[in-house]
């Protein structure tokens, strides 16, 4: 299904008038603050989140799966979903493809299909956490980090196979995440583990084109329980500095303990260089994968503040940020779920754009700490959902998103086009 231009400017027009009321208010508002809302604009529509072809399905949890009908039954169906989720707001422009989830049949044509929808492809994800069919050796007890040889000689020519699907599809850079780890005391040499996994990253790396990037995931648990070879950012990072300057760590808000202070580890990594990029999600006890901004939209704010000042100084030269979505969607609709951890991105970032920065600088060059407190709240209660609504009109996106998806009866007609009953690869 494609959602045509004159569809979205026609829907647009209906909300045009009241949309440009409280756009006006809001850019008098931020004009008397000092702030041009003509840069923020910039800023905001420049924004382009990868949509993980691994989301656009009913996730499953180890108790159940429900589909919600008409889900993507392959790769040129799921290309055809993003389409739409870009079409709608012009800030999906690209697609993260999980190998072997994903295999492109033709790289050609589906190199081709997504150009259509003018999406690129961001990173590629290997996937050394499940045995694939008739595989030679298992990744029950690892994978890179794995004790015997061919185990990680395995996934090592895993990842590199993975790096070719991407190259022909334009690709520009790998995601690995690892299960790898143990379950019980005892079983795992930390120090053995840890230089293993090292090693066989390394031999990746030395596949990695020049003009691509390595993203190291961490994750402190699950699905071992007691240990995990790459367990947080430092062991990414230092993973990441033993391989290159290619090799950076990729922070998914779900992997971490609760309570962790998130924005001050993307501090720490942009004043390194080595922050890579984002897997968005949110959660309250671990890595639930739920909505974006659903559960803790004041720290999503938090860290883009820490991204836009680490952006805006940026003395080691941390690279442009990968920005994708990890998530899974149990209850709702996938393609509105991911409608709406696309706003509530967007909505962060806009926020954090607007933070009067010198006065903030002033007050804690004062230890006014009321005053910094205040500079950060003021701008995250101001109400900022006109400017992402002038952005989508500035690039031909829907005013209201989600409302036309609904209007437009987009999920029933998906389950027309596919049938109710189909299951999309993914977890
Ligand atoms: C693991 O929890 C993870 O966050 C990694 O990014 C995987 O590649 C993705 O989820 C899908 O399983
Ligand atoms: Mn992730």
């Amino acid at each position: 299904m494609r959602v045509q231009q004159e569809t979205i400017h026609h829907f647009n027009e209906k909300y045009r008038r009241s949309h440009a009321d409280t756009f006006a208010f809001l850019k008098l508002q931020l004009e008397d603050q000092g702030i041009s809302t003509d840069d923020v604009l910039a800023r905001l529509m420049e924004l382009q989140v990868a949509i993980p072809s691994w989301a656009l399905g009913a996730g499953g949890t180890r108790f159940g799966r429900f589909s919600t009908g008409g889900e993507p039954g392959n790769l040129d169906q799921k290309i055809e979903d993003v389409g739409l989720l870009h079409a709608l707001t012009r800030s999906a422009g690209a697609i993260s493809l999980h190998i072997p989830w994903d295999i492109p049949q033709d790289t050609a044509a589906t190199k081709e299909l997504a150009t259509s929808y003018d999406l690129i492809f961001d990173a590629v994800n290997s996937n050394t956490f499940q045995d694939q069919n008739g595989q030679p050796y298992s990744y029950k007890f690892g994978s890179l980090c794995h004790a015997g040889k061919e185990e990680r000689q395995l996934a090592i020519d895993h990842n590199i196979e993975v790096i070719q699907y991407g190259r022909e599809l334009g690709s520009k850079s790998i995601t690995v995440w690892l299960a790898d780890g143990s379950s019980f005391p005892g079983q795992l040499n930390f120090r053995h583990a840890l230089e293993r996994t090292q090693e066989s990253l390394q031999s990746i790396y030395k596949h990695l084109p020049e003009d691509w990037k390595m993203y190291i995931e961490y994750k402190p648990y699950e699905p071992n329980f007691y240990s995990t070879v790459i367990q947080d950012w430092g062991t990414s990072f230092l993973l990441a500095n033993a391989c290159g300057p290619k090799a950076f760590t990729l922070v998914d808000l779900g992997h971490h303990l609760p309570n962790t202070n998130i924005e001050q580890i993307v501090s720490t990594l942009m004043w390194q260089g080595k922050l890579g990029g984002f897997h968005f999600n949110d959660s309250k006890y671990g890595d639930d994968d739920l909505t974006v901004g659903s559960i803790k939209p004041y720290q999503l704010f938090l860290i883009f503040n820490e991204l836009v000042y680490g952006m805006e100084n940026n003395p080691s030269n941390n690279p442009e940020l990968a920005w994708m979505i990890d998530a899974s969607h149990n209850l709702k609709d996938p393609l509105e779920d991911l409608l709406q951890s696309l706003e509530a991105i967007r909505l962060a970032y806009a926020q954090a754009l607007i933070i009067d920065r010198e006065a903030l600088e002033a007050a804690r060059q004062h230890n006014d700490v009321t005053m910094a407190q205040e500079m950060l709240q003021q701008a995250f209660r101001t109400d900022v959902r006109p400017l992402l609504r002038e952005a989508r009109l500035r690039s031909g996106a829907a005013l209201d998103p989600l409302q036309l998806f609904r209007e437009l009866g987009v999920r029933k007609q998906l389950i027309r086009d596919r049938g109710a009953i189909t299951v999309a690869t993914g977890l």
